[in-house]
Order: C-alpha cells, then structure tokens, then sequence
C-alpha cells in the first residue's frame, strides 16, 4: 500500500498523501512564495520541546498576529507549499506569521503520542491546551514582530486542536477556527456511530498513525485492493493489529476494550473539556457532505451555544467533504454547487474572521450561522441553527407497497416488510468496485457520499420506500430523525437509514443525474444501544421495538418532479464492522459461530408507524 498522491477532491489534512517516510524540517533559507520558513523547537512546561515551522512574509516589517496550525499529520514541504499556495492563500496575501506545529509524540516533536488526549491527562498535567498555550507564550516572546495576538485554525484532528485552545486560553488567544472537529468518537464521528465500529476508518487511521509514532506508514494490504473482501477475511478483530503487525495498536486496543460508552470515551468528548463559557471566539465550520465528522462540528456549536453569553459562537455549514472549503468547492461529485463556495468561503468569511481578531481590522459581518441550502445552491444568512421557527416537524410514513407518504397507515394494509440479513453477504457501503482501503492509491472515499444509492435498492436486503415525485418543491431546514418499529430473529442488529433525493428520469434534469438518489442524511444505529449507551441489552427475538435514529440535519430543497426515498438495511460494509445478530458481550470478541443470518422486519401499522420526521419549511 503506497499512499496516493491525490485525490479527486481536495482535503485539508495530509493523511491521504504524505509520504511513509515523511519528514517535516524546513531547509534553512526555504522560500515558498513571498514566504520565508524556519524551524524551531519550542518548549513546554513539563520540558518536552515542540517542533514547529514558522512562515513569515519575506518583505514588510509591520508586526504581525501569529496563525497557528496544530496537527498530528506532519507538514511536509509539499503540504506547506499547498497550504500557502492554495488553502491558506487568502490568509497569506493579507499577511500572518503562519506557526505549523506537530502535536506532542509527533514529527519533529518531542514527547508521546495520545489519539485525542483528554484534558490534564496523565501525572504531567499536560494536554494540547497547555502545549497550545506554552507554545502561545513563547512565541510572543521569541517570534521577532509578531503584534501580540494569535490564533488557531485546522481541520479535523486539526479542528480538534483549536476546539481545545480555547480551555484555559493564554491572554494573547484572541480567535479560533475549529473547522470538522470531532466532538465524541462513540456517538457520532470518526470511529463509531452510535456504538456501531467504522471498520474500515478506524483500521486504517490507527495503523498508519500508531504502527510507528513519529511518522504515517499507511497499512500494507498485502496488494488487496479490495477492501470489502479483506475485511470479511478478518475473523478476531479484537487481535487485528498483533495479527498483522505483531504488536498492540493502543488506540486499536482501546477499541476493543471499550466496546460500551464509558469513562474512555466520555473524557474524551470535546465539549466534556471545553469550558461551558464561550470565552473565544471560535468559527466553527461544517460540510454537509463530511465524511468523517459531521456530528463533531454540529455538535459543538449546539453545546457550546448553551454557554455563549457573549455571542462568540458561529457556525458556517457549506456543501463539503472533509475539508471541502479549504479546495474550490464548486461541486461535489456530480453536483454542481452554483460557484467556488469553498474559495468564496475563505475570501469572504475566514480572512475577515482573521482580519477582525487578530489584527482589528475591517468589520464583522458575521451572522450566527451561515447556511448553505443544498437543492437550490444559495447562502442563509440565519440567526441560528436549527431556526427555531418558519418550519414545521412533519412524519413521512413508511406505507404497504414501499410507498412513503405524510398519511399514516390505515388499519388493514400490510403491516410490514422483511428481508434476510446474512453476516456472510453484508451489503456493501459503495458499489464493489470502487470499495478501496480510504487510504490507499485511488481511493475515492473523499466523495463516497456522491455516490448514486440507486444500485443498493436492487439487492432483497436493502429496503426502499419513495414517495410520489413532488407536486411543488419541499424544503427542509433543520433536525431529521427515523423511528423504526423493527424485529428481528436475532438477538442484536444494526439498523442503517438513508434519506435520499430520487431525480427524475426525464430530461428536466442533465443525462448523468438522471434517476440518481442523492444521499441527504444518513446513519446507522447498533440495537445493543436502543435503551442506553452504557449498559447495552440483548434484542428480545421477535419482538417489535422502537429506535430512534438521529439522521442529524440538513438544508435542502426536493425538487418538484423529485421524489424523496428512504432506504433502511442492517448491514454497511466495510463502512461498519458486521454485527453479529447474536448478542455477545463484546463483538470485537465475537466468533465466527456468533455470526448469524436472522430475518429482519420493518413495520408499518397504525400503532407502529415507523417514519422519517423532517423539519419542513412553511
Ligand atoms: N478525521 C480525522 C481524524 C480526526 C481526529 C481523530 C482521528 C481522525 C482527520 O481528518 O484528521
């Protein structure tokens, strides 16, 4: 498994392309641009020393705010050179010292690794809001013509880092940009998803980050470049990384021995660390199209808002991938989004963001949340997300004859459907062909949520319902959930629900997106969970239970003559590690007997209306 060199989206993070052997130290006197770079080692409280480049513009002498980005990823010259060229373009035409940082235990830096280290953890007392701090410190003080004010921008786990900034901030931290930070790794972002394992994600990540701590060696497949058959090959999860590595991955490890929500994961929640008063101001940004963290920034923003006395909580919530609005973001995948939202993003929103805090100038015409409205490709300036008012929570009913409607079922129509779910045949989360580890050389996985989700619901385990096509345009704006009234022969199951915009087949719409089901919210819920997160309980077989599906939010117009679909399967790989239908206490322990086909059903009576609840505009 060579790394790819790109992908077909841009990302903001270099985990896709860095090289095995990376390395992140600037040659002395290099020159990017009209910027000029320098290495330096940085000490914290507890004497480790943090590797750092610092960018500065060659020419000028006015002082200048400090711009920092925190990753565990490395800045390779290449990264650098794009980061200053392309993603940080707007930012660095207007002038910062750009201060690029490896995270403790990584790249150049000194100390150990911990995968989203908790505040204050360990004997130390240190975290990266004390590095973010030490480091704040000592860069006013050492870093010639700086203005006294700093800053912190990332993505992701770079995202996470400004999200942490802000606890206990040092004096000179004036803004933040936390953009697609996770929030908790068990509800809803990176890892799992409301208990249920991201297979495939977590593998790779933890391999290519923890197989050996300063650098990023993506995991060798043995030439598989199918990702779905080598992961049905796997049959002791709880062992994968001393199988094939011969050691213990310790976040891999943490995995396995933490297969509830308990303190591990609770510790690590971000908003758990961050403080309930918004002290800094912090752009928090979004892609509705996040592959990886969607639930983290959304979240973030909810919480923090609770606590935001002072109005320094935003949210921009745009039509992206991870990291979508650091490349041009006019379309993603087939979808054309009406411009460059991600370019315009940058110019019109985040460098006056800067501008403003850091070296107080121009204004901020910020409103509290800016929202992109997917559909009919335009930007709402808005004073909150959810709005609280302007919609109405409206439940489209699953119906006899894979119908969905606003009326609920009459007594009398079939009550339910079935399917056979078989561990041996899961359905797989893209079309085969295209299922590659997300790491690996010509991986699409950054635009696996444009994928058609037509194909899947010809397979008898995957079931559909549409409604009729649309009379007039429906919009959505705001909160989505499913209610599922659902059996199953088993002991345990997956429930995974797709909302999808169905395109007409006619010409109204062009040739490439005919008939094509768009996806608009999805996610998936393992049924150990359905009564609490910390004390999981075996499925009564046969049994008809209700779960409550959190598909998150969306901004969305259905076109008039589109149709809206849901599709509900139990299986998503290898997206989702196979749930085994047979409850077992652990199911990274599970053995290959555990896992059972079981007959699965969904119903749709009067008293178990199973339905899709939408905020729909008025
Ligand atoms: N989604 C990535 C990540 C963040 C935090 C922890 C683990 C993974 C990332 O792109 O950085």
């Amino acid at each position: 498994g060579r790394p790819a060199a790109a992908v077909d989206t841009p990302r903001a993070t270099q985990i896709v392309a860095p090289a095995p052997d990376l390395t992140d130290q600037v040659p002395p006197g290099a020159t990017i641009g009209d910027y000029v770079g320098e290495d330096l080692m940085v000490p914290m409280r507890d004497g480790v020393k943090l590797h750092v480049q610092v960018w500065r513009p060659k020419n000028g002498s006015d002082p200048l705010p400090v711009l920092m980005s925190r990753s565990p990823y490395g800045f390779s010259m290449a990264h650098v050179g794009s980061l200053l060229t392309a993603s940080y373009k707007e930012l660095a035409a207007d002038g910062f010292i750009f201060v690029l940082q490896d995270i403790r235990g990584r790249l150049g830096s000194e100390g150990s690794f911990t995968n989203l280290r908790p505040r204050k953890a360990g004997a130390s007392g240190v975290d990266e809001s004390t590095d973010t701090y030490d480091s704040i410190d000592w860069l006013e003080k050492n870093v010639p013509a700086n203005n006294g004010r700093a800053g912190v921008i990332g993505v992701s786990y770079g995202g996470w880092t400004a999200a942490m900034a802000t606890i206990a901030p040092h004096p000179a931290l004036k803004a933040v940009s936390s953009q697609a930070s996770p929030n908790d790794m068990f509800i809803g972002d990176d890892f799992l998803h409301n208990g249920a394992f991201r297979l495939d994600y977590a593998w790779s990540w933890v391999t290519a980050l923890e197989t050996d701590g300063r650098t990023m060696k993506p995991f060798d497949f043995g030439g598989e470049k199918d990702a779905f058959a080598w992961y049905l090959r796997q049959q002791d999860l709880a062992t994968l990384d001393r199988q094939h590595l011969g050691a213990s991955m310790p976040s891999w490890q943490n995995f396995v021995n933490h297969p509830t929500y308990d303190s591990y994961w609770k510790a690590q929640r971000t908003t758990n660390n961050m403080g309930a008063r918004v002290a800094i101001p912090n752009l928090i940004v979004a892609g509705w199209y996040d592959q990886e963290d969607f639930y983290g920034p959304m979240s973030i923003y909810e919480e923090q808002e609770k606590g935001d006395t002072k109005g320094l909580n935003y949210l921009v919530v745009g039509p992206w991938n991870h990291g979508g609005w650091r490349g041009s973001g006019a379309a993603y995948g087939p979808y054309e989004m009406g411009g460059a939202t991600g370019a315009w993003y940058r110019k019109e929103v985040e460098l006056p963001w800067f501008r403003y805090w850091l070296k107080g100038e121009g204004t901020l015409n910020q409103p509290e949340a800016l929202v992109f409205q997917t559909g009919s490709n335009r930007w709402q300036r808005l004073d909150g997300w959810p709005l609280k008012r302007g919609t109405a929570t409206r439940r489209l009913y699953f119906r006899a004859g894979g119908k969905l409607s606003f009326d609920a079922a009459p007594r009398g129509e079939a009550p339910a459907d079935s399917f056979v779910s078989d561990p041996a045949d899961p359905v797989p989360y893209r079309e085969r062909g295209l299922i590659k580890p997300f790491m690996s050389e010509g991986s699409s996985w950054s635009t696996w949520l444009a994928d058609d989700q037509a194909p899947f619901t010809r397979r008898n385990d995957v079931l559909f319902w549409q409604t009729d096509a649309l009379a007039e345009d429906l919009t959505i704006s705001g909160d989505i959930a499913a209610k599922l009234f659902a059996s199953t022969t088993g002991s345990d199951a997956d429930w995974v629900v797709k909302l999808v915009d169905i395109y007409p087949t006619d010409a109204s719409v062009p040739t490439a997106l005919r008939g094509r089901q768009r996806m608009i919210a999805n996610d998936v819920f393992r049924g150990r969970f359905r009564t609490s997160y910390e004390k999981p309980r075996a499925i009564t077989p046969n049994a008809i239970l209700g779960y409550r599906i959190d598909l998150h939010s969306a901004s969305h117009v259905f076109r008039k003559g589109h149709r809206i679909g849901v599709q509900v399967q139990s299986s998503w790989f290898p997206l989702i590690g196979r749930n085994p239908q047979t409850y077992v206490e652990n199911i990274f322990r599970a053995k290959p007997k555990d896992y059972k086909r079981q007959i699965h059903a969904i119903y749709h009576t009067p008293v178990h209306a199973s339905a899709i609840t939408l905020a729909v505009v008025r």
